[in-house]
């Protein structure tokens, strides 16, 4: 990573490099993005409202971080990590609409649809998936990655966010809903729904910075972990945590009927099974020395965190 960016050691402190790393990915994004003033106004306004309305940033810094790893640079991962968030913030625009979850909070504000009505945040997140797939396919400058490594990159965040991914897993967890589930289902819709983004964010991260197979396969099980233990946290922080600590509705999985880890093997079983997972993670890290600290305090952060 170039210097002007900050080292971690720079930085001094994990929460400074993950706001120091956020703000670069809401500035890349602000510029990238049409004004608000942008005819039709009312659909550049809808895809801003949701894209800056306080998330963490997780994805994206995970594709930066997962670049720092291997030796990449911030200028030619940015439009990445930027796709990332904008895929992100797309599902959960959907995810929210009253045809899935039907939820009124998100990310601390009302959800699109009840500010935009229906038919503008279906759009809004399908701005969102188009303007994701073009700012890989031509990133404006400085980013310089080789015509290889875009479509590379494009063909993982595809498939990553597609039937094989998270659009399938979608589908598994609303076909699954207030009914009971094994342990093997609930992983694979954890896996499919909320980890296949979380592994191509890694995986992404060693793409656009030519990664060895080795090193891409060290981020490929690291992503694996990681974004599983993800999701189980994000079950537990739904029973434990409320509304505003969490910006959106608590309690909804089990209002809905969800599966989830903490309903199939209880809270602290899935607290146990999140911190194997990252342990397990860390340890694929090894080989990147230093620079994979930022990827691993990333992972410890994830399952860590009160929203
Ligand atoms: C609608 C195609 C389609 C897919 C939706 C990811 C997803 C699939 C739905 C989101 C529902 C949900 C709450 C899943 C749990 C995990 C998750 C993605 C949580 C939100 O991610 P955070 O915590 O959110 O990183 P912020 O707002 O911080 O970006």
């Amino acid at each position: 990573m170039s210097p002007d960016h900050g080292t971690l050691e720079a930085e001094q402190s994990f929460e400074r490099y993950l706001a120091g790393r956020a703000a670069l990915v809401d500035t890349y994004l602000d510029r990238y993005l049409p004004p608000e003033s942008t005819p039709p106004e009312k659909i550049s306004r809808a895809v801003r409202y949701s894209l800056f309305a306080g998330g963490k940033r997780l994805r994206p810094v995970l594709v930066l971080a997962a670049a720092e790893a291997v030796g990449g640079t911030v200028e030619d991962t940015l439009p990445a990590a930027a796709a990332f968030e904008m895929i992100h913030t797309y599902s959960l625009i959907h995810d929210d609409l009253p045809a899935m979850d039907d939820d009124s909070l998100r990310r601390g504000r009302p959800t699109s649809h009840v500010v935009f009505g229906e038919a503008v945040a279906i759009l809004a997140g399908d701005a969102l998936q188009t303007h994701a797939f073009a700012v890989l396919a031509d990133p404006p400058a400085p980013c310089r990655l080789s015509a290889d490594r875009r479509v590379r990159a494009i063909a993982e965040l595809a498939s990553a966010a597609g039937v094989g991914g998270m659009v399938g897993g979608q589908v598994l967890d609303l076909e699954f809903e207030g009914r009971p589930v094994d342990a093997a289902t609930l992983e694979r819709i954890h896996r499919h729904k909320t980890g296949a983004l979380i592994r191509a964010s890694a995986r992404v991260g060693g793409i656009v910075s030519g990664a060895s197979e080795d090193d891409l396969s060290r981020l490929t099980r690291f992503g694996e972990e990681a974004g599983l233990a993800f999701q189980i946290v994000d079950d537990i922080l739904d029973v434990e945590g409320n509304d505003a600590s969490l910006g959106k509705s608590a309690g909804k999985d089990a209002r809905s009927g969800k599966a989830t880890y903490p309903l199939v093997h209880g809270v602290s079983e899935a607290r146990r099974k999140a911190e194997e997972l990252v342990s397990s993670a860390l340890g694929r890290l090894k080989p990147f020395g230093a620079a994979g600290r930022p990827l691993a305090l990333l992972a410890e952060h994830m399952i860590r965190r009160s929203r």
